[in-house]
């Protein structure tokens, strides 16, 4: 089973919507291994989105992402990466998919609600970044063979 990080931004926690978008990823069968509350600080979020720490957007999204507490989450699953990706839809709030977290919730580019691990590189490192071995649970709930097939299970 694969793991993939997923940042409740304070536009989800702001807004209200942790309960529901939690409840979408356990509709969908993926395990929680891994759950906590914590401020992000500078060094950490220019470690997160180094990519983008040249863009003229960067200082806002900044501040954006230290506007509140965020909830950060492990999510384990078959090929949970691509599934969370696909549940959170384009980065653009107003392109996103209808049905997708982004689709329902966001009408802007940078407040989109969620972060979610974009392929398996960036996972391993970004479950690592923002949480200690000890903080990730190996743990299988009694529902996993009515979310899957045995054979997936397997692999
Ligand atoms: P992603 O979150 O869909 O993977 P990235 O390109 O990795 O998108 O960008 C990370 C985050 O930076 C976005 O989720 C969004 O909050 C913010 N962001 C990206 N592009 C823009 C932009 O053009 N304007 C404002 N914020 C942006
Ligand atoms: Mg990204």
């Amino acid at each position: 089973m694969e793991k993939t990080l997923v940042i409740f931004k304070p536009s989800a926690i702001e807004r209200g919507l942790v309960g529901n978008i939690l409840t979408r990823f356990q509709q969908k069968g993926l395990i929680i291994a891994g759950m906590k509350m914590m401020m992000l600080d500078e060094k950490i979020l220019r470690e997160h989105y180094s990519h983008l720490v040249d863009k003229s957007f960067f200082p806002l999204l900044l501040k954006s992402m230290m506007a509140s507490p965020v909830i950060v989450m492990c999510l384990e699953g078959k090929d949970a990466i691509n599934v969370v990706r696909l549940m959170t839809g384009a980065t653009n709030g107003r392109e996103a998919l209808p049905g997708t977290i982004r689709g329902d919730f966001a009408s802007s580019n940078q407040e989109n609600i969620i972060h979610a691990s974009s392929c398996p590189e960036d996972a391993k490192a970004e479950v690592a970044r923002f949480f200690k071995p000890e903080e990730i649970f190996d743990w299988v709930p009694v529902n996993i063979p009515f979310v899957y097939s045995a054979l997936e299970i397997e692999k």
